[in-house]
């Protein structure tokens, strides 16, 4: 049998909180490897493990992936989380793309320099409450359904729901005007592998606050 995933990064969100939402929602137990110093960066590229010379980096099945995409969507393959057919992974692969745009600005905003946090946060309210809410809230409205594709749980209901717990820290009320996207944040937190991982103690990871962002700044300078 396959031993569990193992994880490479730092103890913090950035890039891999996303992976850990998705194995969690999943059911899978996982090990994490942290990053605390360059010289851990270094090793890890020196034995030649980062195709890239970048993290995250998921020891999985014998392989050990990188690109954050790509090992997301081998998890929600591997676990049944991506459609049941190519129509509707190309739905699932649209929205998702849609959620990353957002979310990329959501976890890189603890790491910008404090003179561009102002802007950015302005920018993250803008698009989550014009752009990306309407087009999901508009989505849960058109079929009616549990789930935005297909009518069940795939990728894509996890990473919305990663992404408006995330968005509402940085807004409380962004979700004001949404009420089917609060209903979905409901119903995947209910789950029992969504509400085991929700619990304190979880692997799940705190906001980036100021003294990770400086560890995780030493790392990679
Ligand atoms: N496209 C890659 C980007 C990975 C990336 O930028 N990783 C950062 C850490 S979050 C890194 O390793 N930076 C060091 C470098 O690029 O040399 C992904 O999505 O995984």
């Amino acid at each position: 049998m396959a031993g569990k995933p193992i994880l490479h990064y730092f103890d913090g969100r950035a890039r891999m909180e996303s992976i850990r939402w998705l194995l969690a929602a999943a059911g899978v137990e996982f090990e994490e490897k942290f990053m605390k110093t360059r010289e851990d960066l270094e090793k890890l590229r020196k034995d030649g493990s980062l195709m890239f010379q970048q993290v995250p980096m998921v020891e999985i099945d014998g392989m050990k992936l990188v690109q954050t995409r790509a090992i997301l969507n081998y998890i929600a393959a591997k676990y049944n989380l991506y459609g049941k057919d190519i129509k509707e992974r190309a739905l699932i692969d649209m929205y998702s793309e849609g959620m990353t745009d957002l979310n990329e600005m959501v976890l890189l905003y603890p790491y910008l320099p404090s003179r561009d946090k102002d802007g950015r946060l302005t920018q993250i309210k803008e698009k989550s409450r014009n752009r990306y809410f309407p087009a999901f809230e508009k989505v849960l409205k058109s079929h009616g359904q549990d789930y935005l594709v297909g009518n069940r749980l795939s990728k894509a209901d996890v990473h919305l729901t990663e992404l408006l717990y995330h968005t509402e820290e940085l807004d409380s009320t962004v979700l004001a005007n949404f009420p089917l996207l609060k209903a979905l944040r409901t119903r995947v937190s209910n789950l029992p592998t969504v509400k085991k991982f929700l619990q304190p103690g979880s692997q799940r990871k705190p906001f980036d606050d100021e003294n990770r962002v400086e560890a995780v700044k030493k790392i990679f300078s």
